[in-house]
């Protein structure tokens, strides 16, 4: 794969998109206390930020993913503010496996409101008994009349309980594991569900859902029955170079605190910066940024392109894992690098220490992207 370069498009794009979070997002958010920011989605909205989750032009419908252009997305909007960019991307999440795999009907219901930032989505995957082992899975989906009814929970679902849309995975055969589970996307409003908020590190709209028999039809169902697991990976495979992007978006503001910072702080007569220590440390820090960059633009640029599906959960992995976990080392050396001050309540870098954790975590810890990189490597090892 030859090295990866965005073009002057992209380039202008990513700038438009921070202009607008700086001018027509940034004083909407701080407002919600960790809930959906309901005024933020508009208008996200009204300025198309919301169309370009999706692939196609911007006054066509809807119609398939657009990896590089959610990374672009999301690494600009991170840099202004991380609820307008978690916002946009929870959108995302919760609404692609209705694009992906939905009837003409149901993708017609919501995914306009969803672009629109009229309706909220979430994805509806994780249960208390199955986070990182995803095939586990017990929320039940029981036959009822034509259709199913849904009894169980589910748990640290972001945008969760106020979401006007959930795509739901639900195991429709029993003991079958990945094999017998079905995607359905489930109206907020359905009779039988409720949910509560949960105060998280950081500030996140996120909660836990109670299914108590709630009905979904088959019109409900998302691709075909006893194969949602796929819904749920292929959307993950979508998602996870953009989580990447996210975590270089956070890394790149602490960078650029960090060197105005070292530029005009004084210690022993000069500038931090002309501490050798210090200039070698950020020469590190902004060597893993590009690294991460390259890894999560190639992974996504490979995803649009349809090279080698096969290799698309790896190559993910890769891009997740790599920049997750660097935008933490970074986010910490530049806290070491402010001192004190970056420790304080509603400073920058407290706001990003806490905010960058989550992200080895979700949309599958560093472990699982680990165990997904090593199986496609040793798969190919013994399959020779
Ligand atoms: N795309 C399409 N299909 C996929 C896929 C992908 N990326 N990954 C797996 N599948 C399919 C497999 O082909 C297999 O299908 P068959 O049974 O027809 O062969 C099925 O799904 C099961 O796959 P696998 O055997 O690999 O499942 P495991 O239970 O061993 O593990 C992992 C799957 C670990 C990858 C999965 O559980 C995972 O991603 N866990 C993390 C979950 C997560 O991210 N949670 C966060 C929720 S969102 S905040």
């Amino acid at each position: 794969m030859s090295a990866f370069r965005l073009d002057a498009d992209q380039v202008a794009y990513a700038r438009r998109v921070s202009d607008i979070a700086v001018e027509h997002l940034l004083p909407l958010t701080g407002t919600a206390e960790g809930r959906v920011n309901r005024p933020l989605l508009r208008a996200m909205g009204e300025h198309g930020l919301l169309r370009g989750l999706f692939g196609g032009a911007p006054d066509e419908p809807a119609r398939d993913a657009a990896a590089l252009q959610l990374c672009l997305l999301r690494e600009s909007l991170a840099q202004v503010s991380g609820e307008a960019e978690t916002a946009l991307a929870l959108q995302g999440l919760g609404s692609y496996p209705i694009l992906q795999s939905g009837s003409a009907e149901l993708v017609q219901r919501w995914i306009p409101q969803v672009i629109a930032g009229d309706a909220v989505a979430a994805f509806a995957l994780s249960e208390p008994g199955a986070g990182s082992d995803a095939a586990a899975l017990e929320l039940r989906a029981d036959p009822e009349g034509d259709g199913w009814a849904l009894t169980g929970e589910k748990i640290w679902i972001s945008n969760a309980p106020e979401a006007d849309v959930y795509t739901v995975f639900a195991r429709t055969t029993p003991d079958a594991r990945a094999r017998g589970v079905t995607a359905f996307a489930v109206p907020g409003d359905a009779p039988g569900l409720s949910g509560e908020h949960l105060d998280m590190l950081s500030p996140h709209p996120i909660g836990r859902l109670v299914f108590d028999g709630v009905r979904v039809d088959r019109a409900a169902v998302l691709g075909d029955v006893d194969a949602g697991f796929a819904v749920a990976m292929r959307t993950l495979d979508l998602f996870r170079p953009s989580v990447g992007a996210f975590a270089i978006g956070m890394a790149q503001a602490a960078l650029d605190a960090t060197l105005q910072h070292v530029r005009e702080r004084t210690v022993y007569g000069a500038p931090l910066a002309q501490q050798q220590s210090v200039a070698h440390r950020l020469a590190d820090l902004v060597t893993e940024l590009e690294a991460s960059r390259l890894l999560v633009y190639a992974a996504a640029s490979a995803y649009d392109a349809g090279d080698d599906r096969d290799a698309q959960p790896r190559r993910s992995a890769m891009a997740k894992l790599y920049a997750t976990e660097a935008a933490q080392r970074i986010i910490d050396g530049c806290v070491q690098l402010h001192g004190a001050r970056a420790l304080q309540h509603g400073h920058l870098l407290e706001h990003l220490y806490r905010d960058v954790r989550s992200l080895r975590i979700y949309e599958g810890a560093s472990e699982i992207q680990r165990t997904i990189i090593a199986r496609d490597l040793i798969g190919k090892v013994s399959s020779r």
